[in-house]
Formats: C-alpha cells, sequence, structure tokens
C-alpha cells in the first residue's frame, strides 16, 4: 500500500486542521470491500422510457415517494427501493417524466408515503443528518437546474416524514415551479440533509423537461428517435437488496460513512444494461448521470460513429460540437445526436465507460468491465414500407448570450479541502473551509454578476453545483498546492482566500462537457476553475419570483456522499 503523507496545515479561521497528503488510490480509499453484484447476462431487456405527465396544464399534480419493488433485470431478484409515483401502484425509479411549458408555471404536490421506521440503507448518525425524532425517513424534493423560488427548492432542511415531521426549513409540500427558463432537461430528486445518498441510490429521481416549441431547433430526431436516459451505478446483494457499506472508512468518527460509492452494476432507465433497436438514421439522446459519485467518460465502439453535442445542463448550446469522447460527472447533463447511418444494419454498437474511480486519478482496475459498458445498440433495417424521417442538426441552435464582467464585478475564491483522520483516512470534504451548519457567507445581490474561483486541494475531482442559476465556465488553470500548503507567499484572507500567486501556467479553455450553460461543473484536482455566474434568470432579467425569500439556496459537491458530510454550503440572495 502507498505511504500516506500528511501536511499539517492550520487556518486562521479554522485552528488547526488535517488534510490529507498526496494518496494514490488504493482499496481503503474505495472504503468497505462490497461483495460483486449477481452476475448476469447484459443487454436481454430492451431500453424503456418512464412515463411522462405534461405538467403545462395548470392543474396540480400530485407525486408520492413510495417504498415498492422493481426488477433491474429478468435474471436478478427484486430490489426493493423507494420511487417516485402518482400511486403505489405506478411508482418507479426513475419516476415520471414530468413535462413543462416554458412561461407557464406548474404545481407539484411532493408527498412522503415511506412508511419505514428506519431507512433501509445505512444511516450515518454522525452526519449532519435530518434525525427526525419521531423516526421515519425523511425526504425533500430538489429541482435540479430550476430556477425556482427557495420554498419551493428542496432546501435540504426542509424535510419532512410520512408522520407529520418537519425540518426547521420546511413550508410546504406545495411547489410551484416558474419554468421561467430556455428549454432543458432537469431532474428531480431527493435532497435531504445528511441522507441524499442514501435516498438517491434508494431510487428517489426523475427528469423534468422544460419544451418551448417556438425557440427550438426543427427538425432534430424526435418521437421514437429521441430518448431521455437516467443512468445509476448499483451494488446489489445476491437476494436484490441494495448493498451499501455499513462499515466506513474512518468508522471511529463516522461508523458507515464512506467517501464514494461505486456500484458495479449500470442502470438505465430502471434496467441493467439495456439493448435499444436503432435504424440507421439520427437518434437523439439526452442523459443524466444519476450515479452517486461515478463519472462517465463515454466512447462509441466504432469510430465512424460520433457524439454530435447539441445541450447540456442549461439546454441548447449556441452551436453543435462534434467529439468522440464525453465525460459526464455526477449530475451533469448532455443532449447529443448519433447518426447510426454511418454503420451499416447488423451492427452492434456500444456505449462504453472508461472513467476511473475515483475520478480521474483512480486506478483504471477499480472500474469493473461490468461498468465499461452502458447500453448496446443494435442497429437494424427499418420495415420494407418504413421511410426513415429525415432530422437535421442546424449550424445554430440557440441565441448567444455571454456574461460580461468587469474590474469591478465580484471575485469569491473558495477552496476544497478534504479533513482526515490519524490514519490519513477521509472523515470528511469542505467547501472554503467552513462546514454545512456554519453561518452562510455566500450572500449575493439579486441582479450582481460574480465570478467564483474554486481551488481544489484534494486529490479527487469534485463536481460543484450551484442551485437557482446557470453560470459558464470560464477556464481553468494549474495551481501549486504544494507552495501553497508550504506557506509559499499566497495569502490567506478569509473567508476568501487570495492564492493568485500560486496559480501557475496559462488558464485552459474550459472543456468539452463545461462548454453552454452549466449548474453542475467540474473541479479538478491541482487546478482552479473559473465559473462566471449572474444572479439574474438566463438572459439577465431579475427573477420572476423573490428569490431573496424563504430559506434560501445550497451550493454542494454533487458526489453524495461529500456533499452528505459537510461538502454543502447554504447560498442566501440579497439585495442590494
Ligand atoms: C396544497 O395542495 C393540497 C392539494 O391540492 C391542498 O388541499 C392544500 O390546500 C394546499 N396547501 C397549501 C398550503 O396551499
Ligand atoms: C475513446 O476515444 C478517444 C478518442 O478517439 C480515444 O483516445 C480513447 O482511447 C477511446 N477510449 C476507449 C476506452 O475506447
Ligand atoms: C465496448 O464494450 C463492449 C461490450 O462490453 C466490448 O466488447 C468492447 O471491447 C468495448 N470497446 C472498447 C473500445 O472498450
Ligand atoms: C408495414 O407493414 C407491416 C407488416 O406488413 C404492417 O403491419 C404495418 O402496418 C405497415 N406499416 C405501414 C406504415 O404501412
Ligand atoms: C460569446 O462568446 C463566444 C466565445 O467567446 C463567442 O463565440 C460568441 O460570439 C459570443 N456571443 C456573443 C453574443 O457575444
Ligand atoms: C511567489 O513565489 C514564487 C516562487 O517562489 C515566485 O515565482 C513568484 O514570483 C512569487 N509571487 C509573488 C506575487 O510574490
Ligand atoms: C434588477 O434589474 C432589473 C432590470 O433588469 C430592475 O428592474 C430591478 O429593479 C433590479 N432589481 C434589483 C433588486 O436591483
Ligand atoms: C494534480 C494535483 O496537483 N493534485 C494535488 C491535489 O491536491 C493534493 C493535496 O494537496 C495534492 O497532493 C495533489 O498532488
Ligand atoms: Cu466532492
Amino acid at each position: 500500500m502507498e505511504k500516506r503523507v500528511w501536511i499539517l496545515f492550520s487556518l486562521c479561521w479554522f485552528g488547526s486542521l488535517l488534510i490529507r497528503g498526496a494518496v494514490a488510490a488504493d482499496e481503503e480509499s474505495l472504503c468497505q470491500a462490497l461483495d460483486p453484484s449477481p452476475q448476469v447476462q447484459p443487454f436481454l431487456e430492451e431500453l424503456t422510457q418512464p412515463p411522462v405527465i405534461d405538467i403545462s396544464t395548470g392543474q396540480q399534480v400530485t407525486l408520492g415517494a413510495y417504498k415498492i419493488k422493481q426488477k433491474f433485470h429478468p435474471d436478478l431478484p427484486e430490489t426493493t427501493i423507494y420511487a417516485y409515483g402518482t400511486s403505489l401502484e405506478t411508482a418507479s425509479s426513475p419516476g415520471p417524466i414530468l413535462v413543462a411549458r416554458r412561461g407557464i408555471e406548474s404545481y407539484v404536490r411532493w408527498e412522503n408515503h415511506i412508511e419505514d421506521e428506519e431507512h433501509f440503507l445505512s444511516v450515518d448518525r454522525t452526519l449532519h443528518w435530518a434525525n427526525p425524532q419521531k423516526g421515519g425517513v425523511p425526504l425533500v424534493t430538489h429541482l435540479h437546474g430550476g430556477e425556482v423560488l427557495s420554498e419551493a427548492d428542496g432546501h435540504p432542511d426542509a424535510w419532512y416524514t410520512s408522520n407529520g415531521e418537519m425540518g426547521p426549513a420546511f413550508t410546504t409540500l406545495n411547489y410551484t415551479y416558474a419554468n421561467s427558463q430556455p428549454p432543458s432537461l432537469l431532474w428531480y430528486h431527493d435532497h435531504t440533509v445528511g441522507i441524499t445518498r442514501l435516498n438517491m441510490l434508494a431510487g428517489l429521481n426523475g427528469l423534468y423537461l422544460i419544451n418551448s416549441p417556438e425557440e427550438e431547433p426543427r427538425n432534430l430526431p424526435n418521437g421514437e428517435f429521441e430518448r431521455l436516459i437516467v443512468i445509476q451505478d448499483k451494488q446489489l446483494h445476491a437476494d436484490g437488496r441494495i448493498n451499501f457499506p455499513t462499515v466506513g472508512v474512518s468508522p471511529g468518527v463516522h461508523p458507515n460513512w464512506c467517501p464514494e460509492y461505486y456500484g458495479d452494476t449500470i442502470i438505465v432507465n430502471g434496467k441493467a444494461w439495456p439493448f435499444m433497436n436503432v435504424y440507421p438514421t439520427k437518434y437523439r439522446f439526452r442523459m443524466v448521470n444519476a450515479a452517486n459519485a461515478r463519472f462517465f467518460v463515454m466512447n462509441l465502439s466504432h469510430p465512424e460513429l460520433s457524439f454530435h453535442q447539441i445541450g447540456t445542463d442549461g439546454g441548447y448550446l449556441d452551436e453543435p460540437l462534434t467529439f468522440t469522447t464525453l465525460t459526464m460527472a455526477p449530475a451533469e447533463r448532455l443532449d447529443f445526436i448519433i447518426d447510426f447511418s454511418k454503420v451499416g444494419p447488423g451492427t452492434a454498437v456500444f456505449l462504453n465507460n472508461s472513467g476511473s474511480v475515483p475520478y480521474p486519478d483512480g486506478d483504471p482496475a477499480f472500474t469493473p468491465p461490468s461498468a465499461q459498458t452502458l447500453i448496446k445498440f443494435n442497429v437494424v433495417s427499418p420495415p420494407e414500407n418504413f421511410t426513415l424521417p429525415q432530422f437535421e442538426i442546424p449550424s445554430t441552435l440557440a441565441k448567444s448570450i455571454n456574461i460580461t464582467t468587469s474590474k469591478d464585478t465580484r471575485v469569491r475564491r473558495m477552496t476544497l479541502t478534504e479533513n482526515a483522520d490519524e490514519n490519513d483516512n477521509p472523515t470528511g470534504s469542505l467547501l472554503n473551509g467552513l462546514r454545512w451548519r456554519d453561518p452562510v457567507t455566500e450572500t449575493p445581490e439579486l441582479n450582481s454578476t460574480e465570478i467564483w474561483e474554486i481551488i481544489n486541494l484534494t486529490e479527487d475531482a469534485h463536481p460543484i453545483h450551484i442551485h437557482l442559476v446557470a453560470f459558464k465556465v470560464q477556464s481553468q488553470q494549474a495551481f501549486d498546492t504544494a507552495r501553497y500548503y508550504e506557506g509559499g507567499n499566497c495569502t490567506i484572507d478569509f473567508p476568501y482566500p487570495d492564492p493568485r500567486s500560486c496559480y501557475i501556467e496559462d488558464p485552459q479553455p474550459p472543456e468539452n462537457h463545461h462548454l453552454g450553460w452549466k449548474d453542475t461543473a467540474t473541479v479538478y484536482p491541482g487546478k482552479v476553475t473559473t465559473f462566471v455566474l449572474r444572479w439574474t434568470t438566463r438572459d439577465g432579467q431579475e427573477f420572476t419570483f423573490d428569490a431573496t425569500s424563504g430559506p434560501g439556496y445550497v451550493w454542494h459537491c454533487h458526489i453524495l456522499d461529500h456533499e452528505d458530510n459537510d461538502m454543502m454550503r447554504p447560498l442566501k440572495l440579497i439585495r442590494g
């Protein structure tokens, strides 16, 4: 095993703190070794689409969370999960696709029908978790990427149980969604403080589409040629139960918290390794990575094929871009077209994954072969009497909008750090050296523009998600972590350290998956990544609701195991 190096580091505002030093990925960083899931034949079942609910009618729709059993594969036993649906009978994971229309408010009532006394996955009670006094499973639903009033944002403390207990930020079960933003694929998922990783792994997630036919490009693949996809990874016991660690990496501090959960079974729209029959024409795929911690680095098995990316988290790119590899961090969305006419009928095309765990520096051996393929496409000839529609990818997809900054634009410099115990095992991660329960420090002014320079002082990549707004990634730049820790000449000025003399090399343009409007973007180890944010709607107008009211918003790492252990901070908008 790798000798782990410790660096003692002290910050004026945080006393003395241990930061995990240089550690290569090893077995320990994967926490408790879980038994492999039962082996089954992949590509046996066809890719399915969750049910669709139109929420653009002005009528309130009620969705509940239910405990159900779902079969991920014909040869796997049923798995107990938590799932969203309009009733116990129709609940599924992923939940129904909610389809909204830009400019039309929708009303969703989110109910909790989970009657378990205890969560079926192991809660770590030493984390900052909801801790309901009367038992039960607390839930609260966040619309990821949504421009919403904070009372309807699914604040982590706005949880509630089925027996009527509520968290301190709770206001209502009835959420109003403004749908004021451009057409895009959002997703809803649980956001309960300290157990988001359990509720998401248990199945509480689904897609939310904002359509706007008037402004969307015409003639993109649609109908059966457009698929919406949720990808998760799960580890399963032989009896079908979800296998989640019960022993942590630093059990003396956190009895069962593990730094990152990875599963060896790939679940796509609720099926393990599905296949899809496609005709030799263009198909549009809109995906979300709903994994707790796994990054997907995707390739197509045939070099004739590529990804024509047309959209990302916040909707359409300005213009299409072609890539052979696409990376999708937890919570990121990708919208791309594959033109299967480039290969003939009879071809089997695999959507493969080469993402390492932990990402990006983990040992490739920790990505089991079973997690290296996600979907199989069988290219088949259409029936004789079937005319394939002619789809087009236009050269312009959306109106280009840039956020302009000036010398006076407020800059916030934030650090990502990891704490560890005396045996060098991680015990949690922090944003800017602060914990979730520390007083709010990010209080941006409504209508203002800000630059966030996020410095990663850990060995992992962290997908950082900011609620309410979409932002642009401006650049990433190497950061001299060694000099920073040695004291060097980087000054630290609480609460916003100014370590600019440790920025080294030239700023690099954003990566492929960071182009366009983002709500989640990855900050790589040893890098500073610069976001430009505007506390307005996408086109620079004041929000259609009072974004300063209610419990406020949050920003956090979307590796759920990190988010649940202090890598989340409050965010409260104020009036300038
Ligand atoms: C929430 O919706 C339910 C169901 O439509 C309704 O009975 C209730 O009055 C609403 N509550 C509030 C506070 O609006
Ligand atoms: C994916 O494609 C890229 C670009 O063609 C290539 O460099 C890489 O080796 C491929 N990876 C795999 C796992 O096929
Ligand atoms: C892609 O996955 C398929 C099926 O698992 C496998 O046979 C193939 O070798 C993989 N291709 C690459 C380039 O990894
Ligand atoms: C095409 O032919 C099949 C089989 O003969 C028939 O079932 C189907 O309805 C036909 N479809 C169209 C679009 O004519
Ligand atoms: C926004 O910035 C991009 C990249 O620099 C540029 O290509 C585009 O023309 C700009 N759009 C506008 C409206 O200025
Ligand atoms: C900081 O130290 C480095 C290396 O010692 C040096 O190259 C750099 O010029 C210094 N920067 C400032 C602002 O003093
Ligand atoms: C925000 O900007 C809009 C114009 O875009 C203006 O009407 C509004 O008063 C501003 N609000 C605040 C709080 O500054
Ligand atoms: C790539 C890189 O610079 N990684 C660094 C990230 O931060 C840790 C902790 O300071 C360093 O050990 C890594 O070398
Ligand atoms: Cu993280």
